[in-house]
């Protein structure tokens, strides 16, 4: 049996005004290319004609430019979950243009089980391989776990996308399953971050299947900005601070696995802790792989890692598949609602480090929207990782915008992670402990850790005006560094 091939434009033809989109993907890697180019191509030509073009795009977390940016930017977006790294989708949804449901990966699978985004009219799902069964479809992923198993089961129609630039052996890479709904679910029965339990495939009803689109794509995903020194030195606090917690004996010799969010301080941590000699090989368990982690695992200082994306460059993508051998022992790809699993995070341990925008005086943090106002990227999937995580981690240089910010700030614009669930605030001028104290002395140690030494003089004087209570704030005063920031441009202007 051989589906039908199609080119790109037949399949983006074929989406309505209005329909629900449910992709592959997580980060840029993954996603379908080829059919979105040619449906935001359609969507500019149908707006040209005075034709209303809009669709909701459903993804494990943030997606490519031919998804998210280039669609935003034709003004085709409709709807839009689960996370975004983009920045013409950013500027777009901070327009009021798109309606942006901001939240934590590994509930993605649960919310489109239990209907809040309506039915699935179309999985578009980029693919190694395809076994073309008459009644059941088998295909291989690619580069991402993300919400597969639950779209393409949900999805009245599925387009694949059979991409020739990955490895037609990418299976090998993958752990297939989709969890139950409650109150059916069992326990999820891995107890360690190197064991699988699901298949090597995903299997689709042949009768959804529309067509195949055939490609060759590489993977849109950015390298990353260079170490800078702030960076550099925030990986070095981190280090400082394993080093420490292990002498304490408060992390164990074989270490806890390690989770790592997104972007260019993140990449710099790992980076800083592969430098590191006096630390064990640690296995990762976290939601993307990045560059990093892949070069570690080729020296064996990780030894296993786990994830539901390799978020990295074409060139590293390389190495995995060119590698495949070593790598299909050491490194599993698993649907986001795994490998952002609260239940597994919590039994492993993870030591969960992610990158925040601002944190308060108290740990509360803040790593979506700027000022309280305009979204950055979102949550992705940091809260699934530092509200179970076993050491919970947020970093960041000390001030960004060249000093006119302060990351440390009296009240944050916007919460993420609260205070309940932030133990180390690490920034390039030292690290925060906020376990086993109360407000004030947090308070103490972030200002006096991890604030830039141009505010920490303003963060004093601060607390002093907010008085008494248990966590003292200025109702007049909190955001006023913000406010200083809006009206003058500069944080440091800030008059209490
Ligand atoms: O903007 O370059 O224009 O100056 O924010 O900073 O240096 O690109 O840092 O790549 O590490 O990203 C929090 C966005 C950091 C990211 C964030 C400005 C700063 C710069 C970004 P410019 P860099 P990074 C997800 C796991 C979400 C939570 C997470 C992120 C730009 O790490 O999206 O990790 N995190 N989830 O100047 C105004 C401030 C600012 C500020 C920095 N306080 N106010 N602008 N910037 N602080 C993993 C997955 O789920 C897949």
């Amino acid at each position: 049996m051989t589906y039908t091939r199609m080119t790109a434009a037949e399949a983006a033809q074929m989406i309505k005004n209005g329909d629900t989109l449910g992709l592959s993907g997580f980060t840029p890697n993954g996603n379908p290319k080829a059919v979105f180019r040619e449906i935001s191509k359609r969507a500019i030509r149908e707006h040209e004609t005075g034709q209303a073009f809009q669709v909701g795009i459903l993804t494990g977390a943030s997606s490519c430019q031919s998804v998210e940016g280039d669609m935003a930017a034709a003004k085709a977006i409709k709807f839009r979950a689960p996370f975004s790294t983009n920045k013409a989708f950013r500027d777009h949804t901070n327009l009021g243009e798109v309606d942006y449901e901001d939240m934590h990966l590994g509930h993605m699978a649960e919310r489109l089980r239990r209907g809040f985004y309506g039915d699935i009219d179309w999985a578009i799902i980029e693919v190694s391989a395809i076994e073309e069964g008459a009644d059941t479809c088998k295909v291989s992923l690619t580069s991402a776990g993300g919400i597969v198993p639950t779209i393409a089961r949900m999805a009245k129609r599925v387009i694949l996308e059979l991409n020739h630039f990955h490895n037609p052996n990418s299976r090998f890479l993958h752990d297939v399953v989709e969890l139950a709904e409650y109150p059916y679910r069992q326990p999820i029965p891995i107890t360690r971050v190197a064991e699988r339990f699901g298949k090597d495939y995903v299997e689709i009803d042949a009768k959804k299947i529309v067509g195949v689109v055939e490609c060759n794509i590489p993977e849109e995903a950015r390298a990353f900005k260079d170490l800078t020194p702030e960076t550099k030195k925030i990986g070095e606090n981190v280090v400082d601070f394993f080093l420490s917690d292990l002498r304490a004996g408060r992390i164990p010799k074989e270490f806890f696995p390690i989770q790592s969010g997104v972007g260019a301080t993140g990449n710099a941590v790992m980076k800083a802790i592969g430098q590191c000699e006096g630390l064990p090989v640690m296995n990762v368990f976290s939601e993307v792989v990045q560059d990093a982690v892949v070069d570690m695992m080729l020296k064996g200082q990780i030894g296993y890692a786990s994830a539901t994306a390799t978020t990295v460059t074409n060139e590293c993508l390389q190495k995995i598949y060119d590698n495949m051998d070593f790598f299909k022992e050491r490194l599993t790809i698993r649907p986001s609602e795994v490998a952002n699993a609260p239940e597994l995070i919590r039994r492993f341990g993870v030591i969960a480090m992610n990158t925040a925008l601002e944190c308060d005086l108290y740990g509360n943090e803040n790593s979506s929207h700027i000022c309280g106002s305009n979204l950055m990227n979102g949550i992705g999937g940091s809260c699934d990782y530092e509200r179970n995580g076993s050491i919970s981690i947020f970093y960041t240089p000390s001030t960004a915008k060249g000093g006119k910010i302060s990351a440390i700030v009296p009240m944050c614009s916007h919460v993420d992670s609260t205070e309940h669930d932030v133990d180390i605030i690490v920034t390039e001028q030292g690290v925060a402990d906020l376990r086993g104290k109360g407000p004030l002395r947090r308070a103490q140690e972030v200002i006096e850790n991890c604030a830039h030494p141009d505010y920490k003089p303003l963060l004093r004087d601060y607390l002093r005006l907010a008085g008494r209570g248990h966590e003292p704030q200025s109702m007049t005063a909190a955001l006023a560094m913000h406010q200083a920031y809006l009206e003058k441009g500069d944080m440091r202007l800030v008059a209490w």
